[in-house]
Parts: C-alpha cells; structure tokens; sequence
C-alpha cells in the first residue's frame, strides 16, 4: 500500500518541496517526536517511524525508496529535492507506519540537512557500489549524524545499492562490511533494480530502532514488566487491527 506523508513529526512543518503523493496521511504520528506514546496513533497503536534516507546523489535513495513503497524501478535519475512516503508493514508481528524523508544527495539542495537530521529516528546511509566517493561521503554522513545528535546511539543501516552492475562495481564487499562495523550497524548489498535485500533494509533499520527505544527505556529505569506490556502478544494484535483499520478509513 502506498501513502506519502509530510514528515513534520517533531519538528516545525517544513514544506514538502516535492510530492508523489496519492494518498493524505491520517491523525497518526502527528504528536512529538520522542517516546512511544508520541509516536503512536491516538486511535490505536499504530506506531510511526520516522525514517531517513542519507547519501550522495545518484547512489539510488529514491529508487530504493520507490522500490520499499511501490514495488517498481525508477529507471531516470530525477534530483531529489525532498519527498515523503508513508508505508504500512507488519514487523515481527508488529504493525508500524514508516515514514520515510528521501532527501538530497546533491549538494546544492542540502540546506535542510540539519534540520532532517534533528527529526529522524532512524537513518539508512546509502552508496553506491559503482562510486567510490559516494562511499567516501558514507562517513560524512555517519559523522553529519553524530554531530547533530551528539549522540553515536543512533539507529543505522549501511547500504550499498546498485549490486547489480558488477561489472561497475568500484567498493568491495569487504570494504562496505568493514565500515558498518565501524559505524556499529547493519550493512546490506541492495539493488533497486532488482529489488534484492530492499525490504531488509527498512525492516532491520525498525528493528534497530525498537531495540535502542528498550534499551533506553530500560536505563530511564522503566521496568521490564513495562516493555514486555509493550511488545506483549495483545498489543501486537492490537497494532494490526489499527493497520487494518486505518487501510479500510483510506478505501473509504
Ligand atoms: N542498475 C541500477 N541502477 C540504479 C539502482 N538504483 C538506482 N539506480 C539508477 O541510478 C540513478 C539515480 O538514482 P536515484 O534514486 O534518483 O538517486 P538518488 O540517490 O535519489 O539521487 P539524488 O536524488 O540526486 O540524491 C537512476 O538512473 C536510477 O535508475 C540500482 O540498484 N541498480
Ligand atoms: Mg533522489
């Protein structure tokens, strides 16, 4: 299913500049950024995830994003000023709503980095296989992040997109693996156009993000008994039935 949003939780409205919108997002996620409750609907437990996509321009963001959300190939490369997607998914028996900010790699666009940066909970650093100074840039992103943040406790997920052109390719396997550890997140070998470790990405990067929201929970002393509640078998059920609900209020 296919929704844009416009990726305002938690910060001031900033102007979507660009849209492939087809659908309004609903009342969910609008409330904060910080904290479970903030970030789940408040008619239902629809948790909302706010994504980013980072890297340099061409290593195909938009294309796996476009991939992640509607399952087709962007073949030309469009300069991203900003667009946002909405995408519903059921994780380990969890609804969530990823929202996903796909911003640009070109440089004469970037003047909202900080800003994005502030309100994602999430990150995936993006380069391509084919462009070794994308790769370089991969750690400039890590280190943009960082700074903004102040924090290196950020969710990541390293990818290196267009695997498929091999016979391009300029980063090795190795390389890439290498600078994940570094970073100390997940690392995935994509390609948009073949739709290869798309979902995973996305996916492990939620993962991610549920893991480090328990572990910050549990040392804000929140007891386990709380997050058990949380991810206990009732609200799972709960958060699929807001899921469908809210996909039969868009049919609608
Ligand atoms: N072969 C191949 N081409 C890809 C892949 N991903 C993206 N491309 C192509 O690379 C070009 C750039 O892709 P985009 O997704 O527009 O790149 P971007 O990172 O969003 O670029 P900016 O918006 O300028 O930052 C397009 O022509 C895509 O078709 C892939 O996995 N394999
Ligand atoms: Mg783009």
């Amino acid at each position: 299913m296919k929704m844009a949003g416009d990726f305002t939780v938690g910060c001031t409205a900033r102007k979507k500049t660009k849209s492939r919108s087809t659908e309004k997002r609903g009342s969910a996620g609008n409330e904060g950024l910080s904290g479970i409750q903030q970030n789940t609907s408040k008619s239902g437990a629809l948790r909302v995830y706010k994504i980013v996509m980072l890297g340099d321009g061409g290593v195909g963001k938009s294309a796996v994003t476009l991939q992640f959300v509607t399952r087709s190939f962007l073949e030309f490369h469009d300069p991203t000023i900003e667009d946002s997607y909405q995408q519903q998914a059921v994780i380990d028996g969890e609804a969530a709503l990823l929202d996903i900010l796909d911003t640009a790699g070109q440089v004469e666009f970037t003047a909202m980095r900080d800003q994005y940066m502030r309100c994602g909970e999430g990150f995936i650093i993006c380069y391509s296989v084919t462009d070794r100074h994308s790769f370089q840039e991969a750690s400039e992103y890590r280190k943009l992040i960082t700074r903004v943040r102040l924090t290196e406790d950020i969710p990541l997920v390293l990818i290196a997109n267009k695997l498929d052109l091999q016979s391009q390719r300029r980063v090795t396997t190795e390389e890439g693996r290498l600078l994940a550890s570094e970073f100390g997140c997940p690392f995935y070998e994509t390609s948009a156009a073949l739709r290869h470790y798309i979902d995973d990405a996305f996916y492990t990067l939620v993962r991610e993000i549920r893991k480090k929201e328990a572990q910050r929970m549990l040392s804000n002393g929140s007891s386990t008994e709380k997050i058990f509640q949380k991810r206990s078998r009732w609200w799972r059920i709960r958060s699929i039935f807001a899921l469908v609900f809210r996909r039969r209020r868009h049919l609608n």
